[in-house]
Order: C-alpha cells, then sequence, then structure tokens
C-alpha cells in the first residue's frame, strides 16, 4: 500500500540554508530519503552537489553524520563503514552512499561494482542529473544523446546514455529501483523498503537540474513529471529477481498514453540544437527500451 502524504514523518533532517541552486531536484529527493531511513543514517558521499547541499564545514543543515570521500570511493568507503558497524554489532544503522551519475557512471563504478558483487550490507543511491553539474556541466557517460554540455558545446553529444541500471541489475543486487525527485511519495516507499533489506540495494534517482537542463526553476517537477510522462524515464523496482513498473509508470502501462518525448525535449535549453532526425532517433531508443519494460512486466 503507498504511503500517503499525511503519513510522512513530520521530523525534517536538512535545515534551512542548503547552498543547491533554487529549484534543484535534488534537496527535494534527498529531504524524502532521509525521512524514510531515519536518524541511524550514515552518508558517505563524494565530491558533487551533494557536497554543495551538506554546506561547509562546520556548519551543515543536515541532521545526519556524513562522511566525506574521494571521487571514485562511494562504495569502497560504504564497505568501511558497514564492516566498521557490524563489528560494533550496531545494526540499528543504514549506511547510504549517495553519488551523482559521474562519481557512479564513470568514476565510481569499480568500487560499486566489487562491493555489490560481495553484495556488502548497504544502500547505495546514484542521483542521476545527467552531467558533471558541480563543476560546471560537462559531459557524462549518462548525459543522453542530443544535449549540449560545456564539452560538447557546438555539436550535440551523440553517444546515448550508458545503460547504467542494467548494469547493476546483472549483479543480481537484492533490491533494485528506479526513481525520480518529482515524484516524493514513490522515492520515500522505495527508500522505506530498502532500508529493511539486507545486501546491497541500488536506487537510481533522476534529478532534474534547472542550471544544467537549461529550465525555469518553477518548472522542476514538470520537468522530472515529463521524464517519466514520456517514458524517458520508468519507474520500476526489481525485488527477489521480479520486476514491477510502478506509480506513474505502472498506469501509464495500463492506459498506453505515453506522450511523445518532444514534449520533454523542447522544454530544455540543453536540447536546442538537437535535429529532427535526432529526435526521431530519441524517440525510437525510448519507445524500444519501454516496449522492453512492458513485456518484463507482463503487459
Ligand atoms: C579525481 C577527481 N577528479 C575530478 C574532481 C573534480 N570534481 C569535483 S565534483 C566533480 C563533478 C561531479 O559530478 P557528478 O558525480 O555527476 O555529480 P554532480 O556534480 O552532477 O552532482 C568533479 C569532476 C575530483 N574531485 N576528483
Ligand atoms: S548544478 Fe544542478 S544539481 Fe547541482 S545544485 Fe545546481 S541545480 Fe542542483
Amino acid at each position: 500500500m503507498p504511503t500517503a502524504l499525511m503519513d510522512l514523518p513530520e521530523k525534517e533532517y536538512i535545515l534551512p540554508g542548503t547552498r543547491t541552486c533554487a529549484g534543484c531536484g535534488l534537496p527535494i529527493a534527498y529531504r524524502h530519503i532521509l525521512k524514510a531511513l531515519g536518524p541511524k543514517t550514515i552518508v558517505t558521499l563524494p565530491a558533487c552537489c551533494l557536497t554543495i547541499l551538506h554546506g561547509m564545514y562546520p556548519k551543515t543543515p543536515v541532521l545526519v553524520n556524513a562522511v566525506n570521500n574521494v571521487f571514485g570511493g562511494t562504495a569502497a568507503s560504504a564497505s568501511g563503514l558497514a564492516a566498521g558497524l557490524k563489528a560494533l554489532g550496531k545494526d540499528d544503522y543504514v549506511v547510504l552512499a549517495m553519488a551523482g551519475d559521474g562519481g557512479t557512471f564513470d568514476m565510481g563504478i569499480q568500487a560499486l561494482s566489487g562491493a555489490a558483487e560481495r553484495q556488502t550490507n548497504f544502500i547505495y543511491v546514484c542521483y542521476d542529473n545527467e552531467a558533471y553539474m558541480n563543476t560546471g556541466v560537462q559531459r557524462s557517460s549518462a548525459t543522453p544523446s542530443g544535449a549540449i554540455t560545456t564539452t560538447t558545446p557546438v555539436r550535440p553529444k551523440e553517444q546515448p546514455k550508458k545503460d547504467f541500471i542494467q548494469i547493476m541489475e546483472a549483479h543480481h543486487p537484492a533490491y533494485l529501483a528506479t526513481t525520480c525527485s518529482s515524484y516524493p511519495m514513490d522515492l520515500y516507499d522505495k527508500f522505506s523498503k530498502a532500508r529493511h533489506i539486507q545486501g546491497t540495494r541500488f536506487i537510481h534517482l533522476t534529478v532534474p537540474c534547472p542550471a544544467g537542463w537549461g529550465f525555469p526553476t518553477r518548472e522542476t517537477i514538470k520537468i522530472g513529471r515529463l521524464a517519466v510522462e514520456t517514458g524517458v524515464i520508468v519507474l520500476y523496482e526489481v525485488e527477489n529477481g521480479v520486476f514491477r513498473l510502478t506509480g506513474k509508470s505502472l498506469s501509464l502501462a495500463k492506459t498506453r498514453r505515453k506522450r511523445p518525448v518532444e514534449d520533454y525535449l523542447k522544454r530544455q535549453a540543453r536540447f536546442k540544437k538537437m535535429t529532427p532526425e535526432q529526435m526521431e532517433a530519441f524517440q525510437k531508443e525510448v519507445d524500444a527500451r519501454w516496449e522492453t519494460l512492458l513485456a518484463r512486466a507482463g503487459f
């Protein structure tokens, strides 16, 4: 049964004063993640926009313990925290490894792959804003084709987004899910569930970024919803090998009313140089993936 808005815990773990840009999707997501995981959470994070959210030492607006680690070392750091807690017999703590797409899809992949293969006991969340945003919007392997970044300034990126979720699923984690900051209740329920599972749990979280994607700050929620309504992002979970569509993606599967990807792409300046041919190719890519996932879900 999905949690109702009125039943969300009232306790806040992020106080006023985070340093993220106005309209950033990250604090919306992080707020609900921490509500789901509670005060006995130890976060480990590399350099990224989440570090900005946490603020500068010795002041921080975040009320959980956090370890700042090196760029490629998030999963290694989380493995150490999990081992330390086990040695101390503190099994009521949750280790949350949280890194951006650059720190996961690119730099952090080996440490995460090794830890997941060993079923290390932590939740790893990759919040995906589809570029190295913290250092000025450089292309990452999570950047979709057609997007302009500061390292693809004239011609948009040609290569499609790396299918990292499939790479992680091939590790058979104890729990795997996708979610988006525009659906905080879907996000809250997935983290609440992940909290009570042992072993490696991997959650892919889409976070719209007005600064890097080029949309007005008031449209953050709308852009994330459009990503899901067009099928660019599909909400699902895999538990004990069983695949399930969730939330808006499940209702889209039932109604078959997916919107054209153009509705999502045309609202963002990063896609302004896409040609009609590239847009068509993007649509085909999204449709093919959607049909594969529908078939997996038994539709
Ligand atoms: C080894 C290393 N190379 C480069 C950097 C500089 N650096 C700091 S944050 C960052 C970008 C992080 O991108 P991502 O992980 O996608 O997170 P986001 O900034 O988008 O939140 C880079 C390149 C670094 N800290 N360490
Ligand atoms: S650059 Fe993007 S992801 Fe980073 S704080 Fe700003 S809006 Fe958020």
